[in-house]
Parts: structure tokens; sequence; C-alpha cells
């Protein structure tokens, strides 16, 4: 059993939350996930205050720090996940990331990265076999 940090976009927009919350739930049939509040589909996203802030980047890096790997939902794109990749990308732990590109343009800082394994898909059932084929090797 891996533990496993999932990011999702959340300030970035929340129109993929249902996505994440059945990737979550996948994944959670064998394995820890450290971020299940990524997939809650009713996000007051708007709340933000500088103490809240400070005391969510301080548990996401003490459960990027916990982490074994990252998976990432990418299709929306958001700065938070960008900064969790490069985070784990410098931590040496591998980086898993699902897009569906007939719907986002991915960054070149991210497609053109080697060290991320990238995983295209165009609609869900090609999502959950490719997720299965990764889940399968860990
Ligand atoms: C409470 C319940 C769910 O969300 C909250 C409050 N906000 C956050 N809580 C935890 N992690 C967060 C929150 N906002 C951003 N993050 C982290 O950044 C997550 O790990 C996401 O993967 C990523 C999203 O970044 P933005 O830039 O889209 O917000």
């Amino acid at each position: 059993m891996k533990t496993i940090y999932f990011c999702g976009s959340i300030r970035g927009g929340r129109e993929n939350a249902t996505t994440y919350q059945k990737m979550i739930h996948h994944i959670q049939q064998n394995h820890n996930v450290l971020t299940e509040h990524i997939g809650n589909t009713n996000l007051n996203t708007n709340e933000q205050t500088y103490d809240k802030d400070k005391h969510i980047y301080t548990t996401d890096i003490n459960l990027l720090n916990q982490a074994d790997l990252l998976i990432a939902e990418c299709t929306i794109p958001s700065l938070g996940v960008g900064y969790e990749l490069c985070y784990l990308e410098q931590k040496g732990k591998p980086v898993h990331i699902f897009y569906n590109p007939t719907k986002c343009n991915l960054s070149a800082m991210i497609k053109g990265n080697n060290y991320f394994h990238l995983y295209p898909y165009t609609n869900e059932e090609e999502l959950f076999t490719l997720l299965d084929e990764l889940l399968k090797t860990l």
C-alpha cells in the first residue's frame, strides 16, 4: 500500500471536482490518499484569509513530505498544482500526471519535462484504464 498525494485544482477552478473525487475513491481501494478533500464537491473556494492560507501551505508541505508519490489531474490549470508537481520532482519522488488534451493545452513546462509521467486521456473510460495500469505497477 502506497501513500499518495492527489492534486487537483482548487482556486484554479472546480469544474473537474467530480473527476477528482472518482479518481480518489478508485485509488483508495488499495492505497492511502493523503488529500481526500481535493474531491470535495461542496468547497467554498472564495474563503481566503492570510492565516488560513499559511495553514494550508504548511499542512500541504507536510503531507507532500509524507507522500511516496504524487498523482495529479491537470486538465484545469492551477498554480498550486504546478508548485506541488515541482516540489515532488525536487524531492526525487514519482509524479504521475493525467490530463485531457481535448480540453486543455497543457503547459510546456509540464509536457516538456521528461521527469514527469504523462497520461493523456480523452474520456472517462480511458482515464480509469490508464489509472488502473499505473496502480498495478505500485
Ligand atoms: C478545504 C477543503 C478543501 O480545500 C480546503 C481549503 N483549501 C485547500 N486545502 C488544501 N489544499 C489546498 C487548498 N487550496 C490549495 N491546496 C493545494 O493546492 C492542493 O493540494 C491542490 O492540489 C492545490 C490546488 O491549488 P490552487 O492554486 O488551484 O488552489
